[in-house]
């Protein structure tokens, strides 16, 4: 059998072009573009591609998403504060039914009460929170783990 090689969108909500330059003591001293270093040698070493994008606007993040149909295989967001918020990007995972890993740099549930519900979660294989910049990767990982292991032969 010929593995097709996963293509990972990976999605960034609003406020994480800031990291590394504001709040380092919440969300350390890493910027966006350490950690998109280090999740495209993830890739590489786990043979699947990603391509990453930021945004600080809903629909703009609703309208990747949707453009994700037929095009990538997972998805890996870390949806910013629209997590306890946005309806909108629930619906649209729910829609193209990507398997989908929600991450965060903070551990959401030791933080104050309205960051600890999720509008994401309950259309995701699952969350990973509080590791930095390291839940990154560890999402991927899960991911891609994932995907291998629901593959068709
Ligand atoms: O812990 C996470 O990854 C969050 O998704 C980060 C969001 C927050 O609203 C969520 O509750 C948890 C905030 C991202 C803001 O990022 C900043 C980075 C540097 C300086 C200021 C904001």
């Amino acid at each position: 059998m010929k593995e097709i090689q996963s293509q990972i969108l990976v999605l960034h909500g609003p406020n994480l072009n800031m990291l590394g330059k504001r709040e380092p003591n919440i969300y350390g001293l890493k910027t966006l573009d350490d950690i998109n270093a280090s999740l495209n040698s993830e890739a590489e070493r786990l043979s699947v591609t990603v391509s990453i994008e930021q945004s600080n606007h809903e629909g703009i993040l609703v309208d990747l998403i949707q453009g994700a149909f037929d095009v990538f295989n997972g998805l890996l967001i870390n949806p910013g504060a629209y997590t306890h918020t946005s309806v909108a990007i629930r619906d649209a995972i729910a829609a193209v039914a990507i398997p989908t890993v929600e991450v965060h740099l903070s551990n959401i549930h030791q933080r104050e009460p309205f960051r600890h519900h999720s509008y994401i979660a309950p259309v995701a294989i699952g969350q990973i929170s509080g590791f930095g910049a390291e839940s990154y990767r560890l999402g991927l990982q899960a991911l891609v783990n994932h995907l291998r292991s629901h593959a068709y032969p």
